[in-house]
C-alpha cells in the first residue's frame, strides 16, 4: 500500500514526509508509518502479549514537480503512477502560487495525461481492428470510449466508480483515477480560518501546516510538546488525520487478532471475505480456513472480555461468506 507524496517544488513536501516519517527520517524518501488504532491498547491491557503491531502505510515523498504555477512535468507524472494512493501538498504559505491555482493545475495535468494514454490506446486498436477483429476486446474498448469520453467532460476517473474500480482499466494506471488527499499547507496563524473545498468521491482535503508538523514530530517530551501546542493554542496535530484519510481513501478497514504473544491490526481491502482476512496473515491460513470465530468491536466494547462475550453469544462462528467488518476481532479455524 504505497502512497506517494507530491506537489510543486517547496510546497512542503519533505517536511510533511519528515513528519509522518518521524525523527532520524532526514536522509530517507520512503518510510513505513504506522496507522494510529485506539482499539490496541484495550486488548493489550486484556491479553498483556509480548507484541503490540500496528497497520503501516508507506510514503515516499517524490521530488518536486515542475516550476509553481506550471505542469508538474512528465518525470513525475510518470513516477506516481504506480503508487496505489496520492498525498499532494499544496503551498498555502508562501503567495507565490495560490493553493487552488496549484490544486486545479494538478488536477488537469492528471487529466491530459490520462487523454493522452487513452486516446493512443483506442489508436492502436483501431489500426488492430482493421487487421483482424479479434484483436481487440470490445468491452476493453467500449470501457476505453468511457474513459476518454469521460476525461473530455473535464471529470476525474475517480468520480465515476465503475472507472475507478474497474479491474480491466487497472493496468493503465490512470492518474485521475487514482484517491487522492490533498493537503493545504499554510501559516500556522492561518489553520483555524481557512476554509476547505468539499471532498468528492476518492478525493478528500485536510489543513496542516507541514513545517508546525514536522517540528511538534520532533519533540519527544511529552511535556515540552504541551507546552509547545499550548503555546501556539493548538489541540491536536494534523498528522493521525492525514494518516487515517489515507487509509480509508486506499479503501481499507482494519481487522484485529489477539492472543499473548501479539495484539495485532491488520489491513484489509473494504468487502472482502473471511478467507481473504485469513490470507492476509498467511497463505496456508486462506487455503486451510475452515471458519472464523468473530467478537465485533462493539460486542467486545459492550461484554469486556471473551468469556463473557461467548457466555452471550456474542462470539459468532462464520464461514466462508462472512464479509469482514471494521474492528472485528478474529480467531482463525484452518487445516494445515
Ligand atoms: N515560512 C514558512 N516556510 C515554510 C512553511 N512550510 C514550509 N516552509 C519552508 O519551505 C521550504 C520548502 O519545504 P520542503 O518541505 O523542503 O518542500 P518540498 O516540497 O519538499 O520541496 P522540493 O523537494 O524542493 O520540491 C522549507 O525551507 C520549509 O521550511 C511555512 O508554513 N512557512
Ligand atoms: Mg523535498
Amino acid at each position: 500500500m504505497k502512497t506517494a507524496i507530491l506537489g510543486f517544488a517547496g510546497s512542503g513536501k519533505t517536511d510533511l514526509f519528515g513528519a509522518l516519517a518521524g525523527p532520524g527520517s532526514e536522509n530517507l524518501n520512503r518510510a513505513m508509518v504506522k496507522v494510529p488504532e485506539p482499539r490496541l491498547d484495550p486488548l493489550a491491557a486484556l491479553f498483556n502479549p509480548k507484541k503490540i503491531t500496528y497497520t503501516e502505510i508507506e510514503y515516499v515523498d517524490i521530488p518536486g514537480g515542475g516550476g509553481k504555477g506550471e505542469g508538474l512535468g512528465n518525470r513525475l507524472l510518470n513516477e506516481i503512477r504506480a503508487f496505489d494512493c496520492l498525498l499532494a501538498v499544496l503551498d498555502g504559505f508562501s503567495g507565490v502560487n495560490e493553493p487552488k491555482n496549484q490544486w486545479q493545475a494538478i488536477e488537469t495535468d492528471f487529466l491530459i495525461a490520462d487523454l493522452a494514454v487513452v486516446e493512443k490506446k483506442l489508436e492502436k486498436m483501431a489500426i488492430d481492428k482493421k487487421k483482424a477483429k479479434g484483436l481487440v476486446d470490445p468491452k476493453e474498448e467500449a470501457l476505453l470510449e468511457q474513459v476518454k469520453a469521460t476525461l473530455e467532460a473535464e471529470t476525474p476517473l475517480r468520480e465515476v466508480e465503475e472507472l475507478a474500480l474497474a479491474p480491466e482499466l487497472r493496468g493503465y494506471c490512470f492518474l485521475s483515477a487514482k484517491p487522492i488527499l490533498y493537503a493545504w499547507n499554510v501559516s500556522e496563524n492561518k489553520l483555524s480560518s481557512y476554509s476547505l473545498p468539499e471532498g468528492k468521491p476518492r478525493q478528500e482535503h485536510i489543513l496542516v501546516s507541514a513545517k508546525l508538523e514536522k517540528e511538534m514530530a520532533e519533540l519527544s517530551d511529552p511535556e515540552e510538546l504541551q507546552m509547545f501546542m499550548e503555546d501556539l493554542g493548538i489541540k491536536e496535530s494534523a498528522l493521525a488525520r492525514v494518516i487515517r484519510k489515507t487509509y480509508e481513501l486506499l479503501n481499507l478497514i482494519t481487522f484485529l487478532t489477539a492472543g499473548e504473544k501479539e495484539v495485532r491490526a491488520w489491513p484489509l481491502r473494504k468487502g472482502s471475505k473471511a478467507p481473504e482476512a485469513a490470507g492476509v496473515i498467511h497463505s496456508d491460513l486462506q487455503k486451510g480456513f475452515i471458519r472464523a470465530e468473530v467478537l465485533s468491536w462493539a460486542d467486545f466494547e459492550k461484554y469486556g472480555d471473551f468469556k463473557l462475550a461467548k457466555e452471550k453469544g456474542a462470539l459468532r462462528l462464520e464461514g466462508k461468506d462472512y464479509i469482514v467488518e471494521d474492528g472485528d476481532i478474529i480467531t482463525f479455524r484452518f487445516n494445515v
